[in-house]
């Protein structure tokens, strides 16, 4: 089984008596996303079928508009009352983006589970920054998020039931949207949806713990991974290495009735290596909280493109 990421004696609060609950949830977020995206669900069966045993979530994304309690917060109410802590900001000027991650409570049931029934994986949520949009933007976000009444109230309900809390879009507002940003075009019709999960590689038993090796068997077995600014995203420590798919696309039905295929989610791949001062241990009692922890903005800036036309129209790899 998987270690857990909380150090043990530690005194962060459990999910304790709501815990079944939560991990239900999330497990409802999880089928929404394998449902809509085949090939997160073929990459986690292959690696499922390679491991022979459990298979550990790193941690789960979510994206939001940031504008009148339609951003982070609204996603990050419900992790934080499931005893969620927290953690750094990352900032993208660029991508008129800003993020939050959340560190998971010491869990104590099913920690031995796989996947969701695993260690409670990080969470990561994002927001667009609206006010730095050009008014036409702003307008098209405002309507939706306006007309959603009190939607940023259940954006976990929204997400787990895989609905949008406000009105299908116009074509022509998601074109807009996608001149500009493509992940406020992302969020008009993904809404509160998982952008992705990641598999945690050092937590598997076989060579696919490399997550080199697992690139290379991913991109084997014919899937394609997201090469903006080079396959694998290193930190500058060196301690944390990530990888992620190309978004799967799916059709979605416009109110002016206009059909077209939108970019959905994508699966993404995370090692952390052992911290310095633990780097003599035994493999054998190397813990999640021994490991490099958190995100990493310059590597983030690049897996954010996995949902960008530029790589979903890549051809070959
Ligand atoms: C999030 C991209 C960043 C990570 O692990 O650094 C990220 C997104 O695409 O919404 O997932
Ligand atoms: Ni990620």
């Amino acid at each position: 089984s998987c270690s857990s990421t909380s150090q043990h004696g530690s005194q962060r609060s459990s999910v304790q008596a709501g815990e079944a609950f939560f991990r239900g949830v999330l497990e409802s977020m999880q089928s929404v996303y394998l449902n809509r995206n085949p090939t997160a669900k073929a990459i986690l069966d292959l690696v499922h079928s390679v491991e022979n045993s459990s298979l550990c979530y790193d941690h789960l994304a979510f994206r939001t508009f940031g504008v009148n309690g339609y951003g982070i917060d609204s996603m990050a109410s419900f992790f934080l009352d499931y005893g969620y802590t927290q953690k750094e900001e990352l900032r993208f000027p660029a991508k008129k983006l800003r993020a939050l991650w959340f560190s998971p409570p010491a869990d104590s049931l099913a920690s031995s589970g796989s996947g969701i029934n695993g260690p409670l994986p990080r969470i990561f949520i994002s927001e667009l920054l609206v006010d730095q949009m050009s008014p036409q933007t702003q307008e098209i976000i405002r309507k939706y998020t306006e007309s959603s009444g009190d939607g940023n109230k259940y954006a976990a309900l929204a997400s787990s039931l895989g609905l949008l809390t406000w009105e299908k879009p116009l074509y022509s507002e998601f074109q807009q949207l996608a001149s500009e940003s493509e992940y406020a075009a992302w969020t008009l019709v993904n809404g509160y949806a998982l952008n992705h999960v990641t598999i945690s590689t050092h937590r598997l038993k076989t060579h696919l713990k490399d997550i080199k090796r697992l690139n290379q068997f991913i991109e084997d077995s014919g899937f394609r991974l997201n090469s903006e600014g080079g396959v694998l995203k290193v930190s500058p420590d060196g301690l944390l290495q990530q990888s992620s798919t190309v978004a799967d696309s799916i059709s979605f039905q416009f109110s002016d009735g206009i059909t077209e295929s939108v970019p959905c989610s994508y699966i993404e791949f995370a090692e952390r290596l052992v911290l310095p001062p633990y780097k003599n241990l035994p493999d054998t009692e190397v813990k999640e909280f021994h490991r490099r922890d958190g995100f990493e903005v310059a590597s983030a800036d690049k897996i954010f493109e996995s949902t960008s036309k530029e790589q979903l129209s890549r051809v070959g790899s």
